[in-house]
């Protein structure tokens, strides 16, 4: 039903009736990509039928989910359909032209000019392609990415791969490129004796299996049906890609003080690079690819086909809650929040993760302490939940409640449905540093005191500190500042469609200021969470991978020789101009 209506609209699109934004040059040369349908270079129809003769699936013509309300004197599509979905993960990550954040499906031309395809029809803005691929392969197997990789190569083509389009620097979308689109790849198995490919026989993981488009919750069900646990990411509605953009980058959990994050969990890659070799990449089989896609980043090193993670054994838990909707003064939100700071690194320790969102006028907390009874559990929270009921005269919500399993706390509370303030559906960009334990301990009164003067709403995210930092640094590719860090911090700007070019340049510049406070106390060390970050990071090689860059860049040399993959602020992008369209002469 809806792919009938993808291609219908795919349709009206080549006829013209969503306006389509002409390339700006025809960029056949080969320093620059083959970008725009329009471009004398691009592939022929022929050339794209025998594509379409290579692959599982019809070739893909992404759209704006948004482009069914249009026109809107007498919708092309079920608009109903799209306002009723439009915060709703799940729903978006299934359509191959929705981002997450629908500012990725946009884009500004430097004249300022915005082509995008905004829900609200009464804007008057005519509906466009924007940043939205418009063509792409819906790959279900390694062969039809091997058949797209090909193509992509043979015609100078942009690539960019997606699967959810969660990412928060859209590197899942770009202007007049070739998608190949992993969400149907949605193969799951368990092993309890898995071996990974060339290891020896004895050495055994009771491992999920997961394909390129598998979403987290259907890996939680996977591994609750298995009566395992599986450490991976906590959005609304378990959205996120599983074996995508998440792992690449780091991927971090609430179990991650308990287990590690994501990069420490996977034990085996497939993934097919540029070369076309569907390789498998694990300690045993291409070991420095292995390295490198734990932490190196989505979209640079190949398409991922799948990947295997290690599983833990079912435990109970007990979520910590603590609410202060109202802080009174600003002394007390001082004193709260540089309490909570100073602990945090001790719960950590004790394999307790979790998410405090910390406002000058709020604060809330919700975590997780696993491998523990509930009367150890109280017992550990009680010096804070006291020094809380005190400071705020008993007006503070303060519990704990235990739960039999963590995908029963999972279903119940942390997959919940967004109402658009969380990325899900929301023009968004971010501001992210990791703060050093070191910092914490040293100086948490300014830790406190600087995040409350941004006087934003912000995400503590106590997601490091305890497994995460007895991880070699050197053992991944990850961002070796990971292993020092109490905790990840993030914040952004958001606004609503319409928002004039200048006023969003004006938010932009506010998330820029976010990004040099939140440096000025962290320092170069503090490194940040490349999945979580800022589009602007004046120094990302460093910020991102720290000493890791340049053993990153030469394994992406060795694997990705033709540079076919690359994205924002990613391992190699630097040779690029800031589009992404032309090597840097
Ligand atoms: C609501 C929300 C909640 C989040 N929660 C968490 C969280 O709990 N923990 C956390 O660590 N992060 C979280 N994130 C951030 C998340 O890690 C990033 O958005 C990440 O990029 C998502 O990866 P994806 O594959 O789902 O998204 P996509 O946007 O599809 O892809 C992201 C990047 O990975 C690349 N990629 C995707 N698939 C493949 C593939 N098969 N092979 C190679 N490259 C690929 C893309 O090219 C792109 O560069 C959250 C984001 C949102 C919006
Ligand atoms: C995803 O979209 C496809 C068609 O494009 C549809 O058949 C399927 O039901 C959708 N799945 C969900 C979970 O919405
Ligand atoms: C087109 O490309 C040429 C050569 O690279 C460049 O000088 C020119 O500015 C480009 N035009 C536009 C509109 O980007
Ligand atoms: C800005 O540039 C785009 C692309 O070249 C063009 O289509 C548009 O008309 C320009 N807008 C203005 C206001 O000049
Ligand atoms: C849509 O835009 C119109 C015109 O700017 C505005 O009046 C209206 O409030 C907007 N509707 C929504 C739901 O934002
Ligand atoms: C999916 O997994 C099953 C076994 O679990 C296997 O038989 C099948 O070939 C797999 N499909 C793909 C597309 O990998
Ligand atoms: C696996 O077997 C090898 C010898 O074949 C032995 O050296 C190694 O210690 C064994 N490992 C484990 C975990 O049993
Ligand atoms: C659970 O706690 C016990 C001690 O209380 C410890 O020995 C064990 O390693 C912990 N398990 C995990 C998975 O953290
Ligand atoms: C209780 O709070 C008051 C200020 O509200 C403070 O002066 C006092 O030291 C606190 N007592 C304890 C035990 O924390
Ligand atoms: C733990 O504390 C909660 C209140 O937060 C209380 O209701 C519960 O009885 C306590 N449980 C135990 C085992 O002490
Ligand atoms: C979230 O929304 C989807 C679709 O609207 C619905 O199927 C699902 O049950 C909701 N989940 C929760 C936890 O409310
Ligand atoms: C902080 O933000 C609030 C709005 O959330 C605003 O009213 C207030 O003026 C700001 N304070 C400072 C010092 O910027
Ligand atoms: C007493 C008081 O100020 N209550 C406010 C606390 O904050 C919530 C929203 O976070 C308001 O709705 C209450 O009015």
């Amino acid at each position: 039903m809806v792919s009938k209506l993808a291609n219908f609209l795919a349709q009206v699109f080549l006829l013209g009736f969503i306006s389509s934004v002409r390339g700006v040059n025809d960029t056949s040369s080969s320093r620059c990509r083959c970008l725009y349908p329009d471009s004398s270079c691009w592939p022929s129809d022929a050339d794209f039928a025998s594509l379409a003769s290579q692959v599982s699936q019809p070739l893909i013509y992404p759209v704006p989910p948004e482009s069914a309300c249009y026109p809107a004197s007498n919708p092309s599509g079920n608009c109903a359909e799209v306002i009723a979905n439009i915060f709703d993960g799940n729903w978006r990550s299934n359509q191959s032209g929705s981002m997450q954040s629908p500012n990725f499906e946009t884009f500004i031309f430097p004249n300022g000019s915005i082509s995008a395809c905004f829900l609200n029809t009464s804007l008057g803005v005519p509906c466009q392609q924007g940043n939205v691929p418009p063509v792409g392969v819906d790959a279900r197997t390694a062969e039809d990415i091997q058949a797209a990789v090909a193509f992509a190569e043979k015609w100078n083509l942009r690539v960019v791969v997606k699967s959810t389009g969660h990412d928060y620097l859209g590197r899942s979308s770009g202007r007049g490129s070739f998608m190949i689109w992993t969400h149907n790849m949605k193969n799951i198995s368990y092993s309890a004796s898995f071996i990974p490919e060339g290891g020896p026989s004895n050495v055994t993981f009771n491992a999920l299996t997961l394909a390129a488009g598998v979403q987290w919750h259907e890996a939680y069900d996977a591994a609750q049906s298995n009566n395992r646990i599986v450490v991976g990411g906590i959005a609304p509605g378990g959205s996120v890609g599983a074996a995508g953009g998440w792992i690449q980058g780091g991927g971090h959990s609430i179990l991650s003080p308990q287990f590690g994050l994501g990069v420490d969990n996977a034990i085996q890659f497939t993934v097919v690079t540029s070369s076309g070799s569907h390789l498998t990449a694990n300690a045993y089989s291409h070991p420095d690819l292995f390295w490198a896609l734990r932490g190196g980043g989505g979209g640079t090193y190949g398409v991922l086909t799948s990947v295997t993670y290690n599983t833990h054994p079912q435990e109970s838990v007990i979520l910590i809650a603590v609410e202060i909707a109202n802080f009174t003064t600003p002394t007390q939100a001082q004193s709260i929040v540089s309490e909570f700071i100073r602990l945090s690194p001790s719960l950590s320790d004790l394999g307790w993760g979790g998410y405090a969102f910390i406002s000058p006028q709020s604060f809330l907390f919700a975590g997780l302490a696993p491998n523990t009874s509930w009367a150890d559990a109280n017992a550990t929270v009680k010096p804070f939940f006291d020094f809380v009921a005190n400071a705020t005269s008993g007006s503070a919500i303060l519990d704990t409640i235990p739960f039999d399993t963590f995908y029963s706390v999972y279903t119940s509370l942390l997959s919940t449905n967004a109402s658009g303030t969380d990325g899900i559906g929301s023009n968004n960009e971010l501001a992210s540093r990791l703060i050093p334990r070191d910092l914490v301990e040293k100086d948490y009164d300014r830790v406190s005191e600087t995040l409350l003067s941004l006087n934003s709403s912000l995400l503590y995210h106590l997601v490091a500190g305890g497994a995460v930092s007895k991880v070699d640094p050197d053992s991944t590719g990850l961002n070796p500042a990971w292993r020092k860090a109490a905790a990840h911090v993030a914040l952004g700007v958001s606004w609503p469609e319409g928002t004039s070019v200048s006023d969003i340049r004006l938010l932009e510049d506010i998330a820029k200021g976010y990004v040099g406070i939140l440096e000025g106390l962290v320092g170069p060390d503090g490194g940040a969470y490349f999945n979580e970050a800022s589009l602007y990071e004046p120094n990302f090689q460093e910020t991102f991978f720290g000493d890791h860059y340049s053993k990153l860049q030469a394994i992406k040399d060795q694997y990705d020789p033709a540079g076919l993959f690359v994205v924002v602020e990613g391992v190699g992008s630097e040779r690029w101009d800031d589009a992404l369209e032309c090597l840097k002469a």
